[in-house]
């Protein structure tokens, strides 16, 4: 009999002392989105196909107590507990992964996800967290449970990082993914997939899917690594077509970076939708850069049912996102938006304050410009910059600081905020502004008239209201 896997969504409270942490808790938690653990549900679905019986809980979505977590746990009677991080979400992943192992403390636990990449050893520097995953897992993780299982020698296993006494081993990275044409489809039938929507879902329940690895840009701010692996029309209008049939879901959410960075592709899928008849029954949404898109295209994706385009925008000022290598003029943005608007489809626009050098003024023309171009919605964050991004490379450098190292190793003052570029606006000064921003886009005559114009039930307005101000934790 092979052991059984069960993968854990953590429930996302704020729960180490980081004020990043706490910040993106905060905001994660008032649950503005709510959706599935993809990197998960496509790791259940390889072991699966290998004969390992699995399992997922969702404690995010589920909304569980540490209570009925761990008697969730105990009912499915696991071989291993697996784990998934960002930086974003590490310390509160590893404090959940520290009360899990006093609970379970014969259970062998693994942490993946795109946190491992750039501290491994600080991570396994947590006592707590037996084996960690880093990077690609497609073919890292059936060769460590096999492992495992035979009691053969982890050193032998690429792309992992484990104690061996006190010795804290990294291996040698595994191949990444070159191809995506032997990957299953995400076990969604594990998941909770009722419980999944945003609040500016325009059909319930949603999902997100991938159909591609990495973008060809190489925006400083950035940490999406340059590769190209795609997938085929045909594969994606397949997933599709069992999201609908199979899970009555009614809004797909393309999360990749750039879906229409392969033109072609993106009419091949359209097309196919269309003559499958999915538009009927379903809606999506897709994020891209503005100079990725004409206007038949545009057209043709309003036609195979796109109900929104999330455009990434940034700032008002070229000069600003140019010393970051975004390269994006606003010309393509204001053809791109206005195409959009000519459609029944939404645009929503992302934006950032706190580029190098940037100074109230620039804030304030960005905020013009949001409202100029007539975006249905819009988010404003707080450039930060991430790790493993060129921004924070030259920052490390120049400061002598690794801050992310050391959030890693749990070193960060309680209050400590994270470093911002080397503008000359503070923190509190950009917080001000990003509420300056929200209220001036959402709070204005003509949005509030034209929204409540297409209102048909009170239910519908409540919930109108409360999208526009929680919509800056849709990212
Ligand atoms: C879809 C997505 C989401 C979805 C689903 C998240 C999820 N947990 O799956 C939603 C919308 C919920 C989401 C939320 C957030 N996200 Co997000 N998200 C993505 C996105 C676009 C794709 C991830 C994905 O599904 N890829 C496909 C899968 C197959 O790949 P993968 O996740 O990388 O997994 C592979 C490996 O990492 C590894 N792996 C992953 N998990 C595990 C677990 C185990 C046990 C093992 C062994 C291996 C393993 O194996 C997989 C196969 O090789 C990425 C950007 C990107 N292109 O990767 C950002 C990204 C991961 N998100 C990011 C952020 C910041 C967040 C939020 C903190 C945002 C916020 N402010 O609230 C939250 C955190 C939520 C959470 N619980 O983790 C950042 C993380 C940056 C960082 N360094 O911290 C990214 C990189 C985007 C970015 N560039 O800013 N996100
Ligand atoms: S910000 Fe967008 S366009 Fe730029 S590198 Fe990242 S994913 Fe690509």
């Amino acid at each position: 009999m092979k052991s059984k896997l069960l993968f854990i969504q953590c429930p996302m409270l704020p729960m180490e002392n980081s004020q990043y942490s706490k910040n993106i808790m905060k905001r994660y938690s008032k649950k503005g989105v709510i959706l599935p653990p993809m990197g998960m549900a496509y790791l259940a679905s390889i072991m699966r196909d290998k004969g390992y019986p699995v399992a997922i809980i969702d404690g995010y979505a589920e909304n569980l107590s540490k209570e009925e977590l761990i008697k969730r746990i105990k009912g499915e009677n696991p071989s291993f507990l697996l784990f998934s991080t960002s930086t974003a979400t590490f310390l509160t992943v590893a404090g959940w992964m520290k009360i899990l192992k006093k609970e379970f403390p014969d259970i062998t636990n693994i942490l993946g996800g795109s946190h491992n990449l750039t501290y491994p050893k600080e991570t396994l520097t947590h006592k707590h967290i037996d084996i960690i995953v880093i990077g690609d897992a497609w073919e890292t993780l059936p060769d460590l449970i096999k492992t495992i299982e035979n009691d053969d020698d982890l050193n032998n296993v690429n792309g992992i990082g484990f104690r061996d006494n006190e010795k804290i081993i990294i291996t040698p990275l595994a191949k990444e993914m070159k191809s995506w044409e032997n990957i299953p489809f995400p076990a969604r039938d594990l998941l909770p997939n009722n419980l999944y929507s945003t609040i500016i879902s325009t059909q319930r329940p949603s999902t997100i899917m991938m159909t591609a690895m990495g973008c060809p840009f190489s925006c400083a701010y950035c940490d999406t690594p340059i590769r190209a692996v795609y997938r085929k029309a045909g594969n994606i209008v397949d997933e599709i077509e069992e999201c609908v049939a199979r899970y009555g879901i009614k809004e797909i959410n393309f999360y990749d970076e750039t879906f229409t960075i392969n033109q072609q592709r993106t009419f091949e899928v359209c097309d196919a939708i269309i003559k499958k008849g999915l538009n009927k029954k379903m809606v999506f949404t897709i994020r891209t850069r503005a100079d990725c898109v004409s206007e038949e295209l545009i057209k043709k994706l309003d036609e195979a049912g796109c109900a929104r385009i999330n455009f990434g925008v940034e700032s008002a000022s070229e000069e600003l996102t140019k010393k970051l290598k975004r390269n994006l003029s606003l010309d393509s943005v204001r053809k791109a938006v206005s195409w959009t608007k000519k459609t029944k489809m939404q645009a929503f626009g992302f934006f950032m304050m706190g580029f190098p050098d940037e100074t109230i003024e620039d804030i304030k023309k960005t905020v013009n410009l949001a409202i100029e171009l007539d975006f249905d919605y819009v988010q404003f964050t707080k450039l930060t910059p991430l790790p493993n991004t060129q921004l924070y490379f030259d920052l490390r450098d120049e400061t002598g600081y690794d801050y992310w190292k050391e959030y890693t190793l749990k070193k960060i003052a309680e209050n400590e905020s994270f470093k911002v570029t080397n503008c000359q606006i503070t923190h509190e000064e950009i917080d001000k502004m990003i509420k300056y921003a929200y209220n001036r886009f959402y709070i204005r005559p003509r949005l509030i008239f034209k929204r409540l114009k297409n209102i048909k039930s009170f239910t519908e307005f409540k919930e109108l209201v409360a999208s526009a101000f929680a919509v800056a934790d849709v990212g």
